[in-house]
């Protein structure tokens, strides 16, 4: 019999990218999608998968929704992917920001234990957790202590503590995968590469003159979403509930990624690019690199895309199409 999936967060740009992998994969796919007030948005990442997915009306915020859906639906593999994902938007909003990420995260797993208690449990947890933060050798890793740095790391902690928590209190096989930034060309366009990448392009085809940015001197670890959601997969099959670093292992700076995005265009950032203090944090996480020995190890993961063929993939895409 085929496996069932059900993934929050299906419109978003990895549960669009996970619903393709499990439909692949021979799942049936059900995800929650939001009610918008312009209804061609509510599905604007997964229109393509039309009659191949099963969507329903559902937010995290909604306990009726999530446990009548669980409950008739009893899926084998449950994906917390949903969230309120923008952090500095988080410090704008961390009312909102903690009600969809931490109570929201309640609210599934509760109507997980309620409903479906023999299904599996995913948690999009991220290497914001880690925050302030970097061990010795330069990685942040499993045993990373967590001091996050933003409403939305907060949020983070507090769903990869319930999870851990519900896994041992009762019983569940429910677990986390830590993942570090991921990208691709369904990226929101206010997150940095794409944002980066799209006025680039712009200011390649003579649509701009300017890009505005914020720290230029923040480390990030950059993987391809493609590659991330693999790695959600292989983490809910494993044998037993663990919690997984998910990385490429190699960082680089905003600047870096700008001289690299604007160079590919024949283009000099430093004659674009302004920093705006709009886009600057009332914290900054400085430095990500992550270490993912243990997923590497233990399940066989490792990615496909290097940050190189990761921005080329994003620069195609804006090129091809009219910005
Ligand atoms: P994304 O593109 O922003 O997608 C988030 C999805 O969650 C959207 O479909 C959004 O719906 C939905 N959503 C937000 N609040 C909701 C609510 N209250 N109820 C139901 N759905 C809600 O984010 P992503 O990049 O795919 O990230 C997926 C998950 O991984 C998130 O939990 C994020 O925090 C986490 N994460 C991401 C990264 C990364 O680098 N991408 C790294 C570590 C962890 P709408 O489409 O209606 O807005
Ligand atoms: O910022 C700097 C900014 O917004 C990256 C989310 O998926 O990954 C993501 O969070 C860096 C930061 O991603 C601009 O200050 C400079 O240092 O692309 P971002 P993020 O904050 O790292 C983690 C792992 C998640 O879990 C989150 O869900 O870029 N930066 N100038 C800027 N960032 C933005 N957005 N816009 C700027 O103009």
């Amino acid at each position: 019999m085929k496996k069932k999936a059900f993934i929050t967060g299906i419109n978003g740009q990895d549960g669009s990218y996970l619903a393709e992998l499990l439909l692949e994969k021979d799942y049936d796919v059900y995800g929650i999608v939001r009610r918008n007030s312009i209804a061609e948005h509510q599905e604007s990442r997964i229109n393509h998968l039309e009659g191949l997915v099963h969507t329903e009306y559902g937010d995290l915020l909604d306990v009726g929704s999530l446990e009548r859906l669980l409950r008739t639906i009893k899926p084998d593999e449950i994906y917390n992917i949903a969230a309120q994902s923008h952090v500095r938007i988080s410090m704008d909003i961390p009312s909102f920001t903690v009600q969809s990420n931490a109570l929201g995260l309640l609210n599934i797993l509760e109507a997980y234990k309620n409903n479906c208690p023999n299904s599996k449990f995913y948690q999009a947890s991220s290497s914001e957790m880690f925050g302030r933060s970097v061990d010795e050798d330069g990685y942040q890793r499993e045993t990373t202590p967590m001091h996050p740095t933003s409403p939305y790391g907060c949020t983070k902690v507090f769903g990869f503590n319930m999870v851990v928590h519900y896994r041992y209190a009762y019983n569940l096989f429910a677990v986390n995968g830590i993942l570090f930034n991921h990208e691709s060309p369904r990226r929101g366009s206010n997150f940095v590469t794409n944002k980066v990448v799209k006025s680039a392009v712009e200011i390649k085809k003579g649509l701009e003159k300017e890009l505005p940015l914020g720290n230029l001197d923040a480390y990030r670890d950059w993987g391809h979403s493609k590659d991330y959601v693999r790695a959600m997969n292989m983490i809910i099959n494993h044998t037993e509930p663990d919690d997984f670093v998910c990385a490429t292992g190699v960082t680089n700076s905003v600047g870096d990624m700008c001289n690299y995005v604007f160079g590919k265009l024949d283009l000099d950032y430093r004659d674009y690019v302004i920093v705006d203090e709009k886009y600057l944090r009332a914290e900054e996480l400085k430095y990500l690199k992550g270490d993912s020995t243990k997923l590497r190890e233990t399940l066989g993961w490792k990615p496909e895309y290097t940050f190189e063929m990761l921005m080329d993939e994003m620069i195609e895409h804006w090129m091809n199409i009219d910005v």
